[in-house]
């Protein structure tokens, strides 16, 4: 066991046994079962099972930048509950949406996907054509590009890492290879451009550069932590882009169209554009950077002096998650924190760190450094670099603070 491992075992043990903790972990109070609740009859057995009764996990939705407590009829996304998730797999049912028209229902038996455009042999496919193809599975984050929004101008210190964060999820995605795809319908060499079109009514579509990177990387999913995609995630067939920005992973995806350029679509001309402090926008800012945050504790939750232990998440879509670093005292020293292994490239990471709290107040920081050597900026330099017009991309470091009571705020520094 590693020193890090000895330490946090002698500090629990201390912190449970005595003053400090609002643990119950103790000794046992003799050699039998009399601290332990004795055996439950169980409930039938059933088609498929249900949360605990004791826990209470939901997204929320919400309209936009501080646009929350809304009708669900008004919201644009449903954040994922960070704060309640332990692990780095996002359940189902609680990955992160965004939906620009609702969640579309299709039935599969209809639903096609035409690829076509720069091609020797375009082609209709239906869901049975794909899952009879070659198929792959990867565990990559999803974030939109609007993750961390709440934060470039103002801190509200009532806003859970739900509200700040809650805009991105990992799961397991099957599908198949892009590059299976370009190889079937004989893409020409000039074709240099792809454009995702969606089949619910926004009609999302985007252009898409062809990088080796993104020819080698991204796939047609139908396949989403080992069943048939959800509804709200693109059922029956959907786009993942690992690394890429949210609004690229197109969703009920019905075309893919080859070209020598960008088709310049609303949504990357009117929309997801970033104004820059200029006043000028820059267009096809694709890769989502390095980040992390603290989960637990973090906004709005309350602690107590003594032993606790310190756990996030970080993420980067340039790779893997090299190293975490937690700071207790607002950015003046760093700890490395320890990472949940294995790291995988373009997905999500747990990370967790003891920490013993003296009851003063103070700060909580985590910074990621990811394997190409991105290290996650802190909020001045951030907004230095980008300015305070945009709206997408915010990957700065996160700040909780601690006051006297324990109560954890957001705050930007
Ligand atoms: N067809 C279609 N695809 C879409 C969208 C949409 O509204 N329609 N939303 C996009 C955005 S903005 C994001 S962030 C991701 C969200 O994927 P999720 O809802 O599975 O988390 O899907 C993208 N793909
Ligand atoms: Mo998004």
């Amino acid at each position: 066991m590693s020193d890090e491992g000895r330490l946090s075992r002698r500090n629990f043990i201390a912190a449970s046994t005595g003053f400090a903790g609002s643990m119950v972990a103790g000794q046992a109070a003799a050699d039998s079962l009399a601290d332990v609740p004795p055996r439950e009859d169980g409930a039938d057995l059933s088609g498929h099972s249900e949360r605990s009764q004791y826990v209470k996990i939901a997204r929320i939705p919400e309209a936009g930048p501080g646009k929350r407590n809304v009708d669900p009829s008004d919201a644009i996304n449903s954040k994922a509950p960070l704060d309640k998730l332990v692990g780095s797999i996002t359940p189902t049912d609680l990955h992160y949406e965004r939906s620009h028209s609702g969640a579309a229902d299709l039935d599969p038996a209809k639903h096609r996907l035409l690829v076509h455009g720069m091609v020797r042999r375009p082609l209709v496919l239906n869901i049975d054509d794909l899952k009879a193809m070659p198929s792959m599975s990867r565990t990559v984050f999803i974030e939109c590009t609007g993750n961390g929004w709440e934060n470039w101008h103002k801190a509200d210190e009532n806003l859970t890492v739900q509200n700040t964060h809650g805009l991105v999820s990992t799961n397991e995605w099957t599908g198949v290879p892009l590059s299976f795809l370009v190889d079937l319908v004989e893409k020409e060499r000039g074709s240099t451009w792809m454009l995702a079109e969606g089949g619910d009514a926004a009609g999302v579509a985007r252009s898409i550069p062809l990088t080796d990177e993104i020819l080698n990387e991204a796939f047609v999913a139908y396949g989403q932590n080992g069943e048939p995609l959800r509804p709200a995630h693109g059922f029956p067939m959907r786009l993942v882009m690992p690394g890429f920005e949210g609004n690229l992973n197109i969703k009920w995806l019905r075309r893919l169209k080859f070209g020598d350029q960008p088709w310049m679509t609303r949504w990357e001309t009117a929309r997801y554009t970033q104004l820059q402090a200029n006043g000028k926008a820059i267009q096809f800012q694709l890769r989502m950077d390095t980040n992390s945050v603290i989960t637990s504790p973090s906004g709005t939750m309350t602690i107590k002096p003594g032993y606790r232990r310190i756990s996030g998440l970080a993420w980067s879509g340039h790779g893997k998650i090299a190293r975490v670093e937690v700071s207790t005292d607002g950015a003046k020293t760093w700890r490395d924190a320890q990472l949940n292994l294995p790291a995988l490239a373009k997905a999500q990471t747990r990370f967790q760190m003891d920490w013993v709290w003296d009851g003063k107040p103070t700060k909580l920081v985590s910074r990621s450094t990811d394997d190409k050597g991105n290290v996650q900026p802190d909020r001045k330099s951030f907004i230095a670099a980008v300015g305070t017009n945009a709206l997408f991309h915010y990957n700065a470091q996160q700040t909780w603070s601690v006051d006297a009571d324990g109560r954890l705020r957001n705050v930007l520094d």
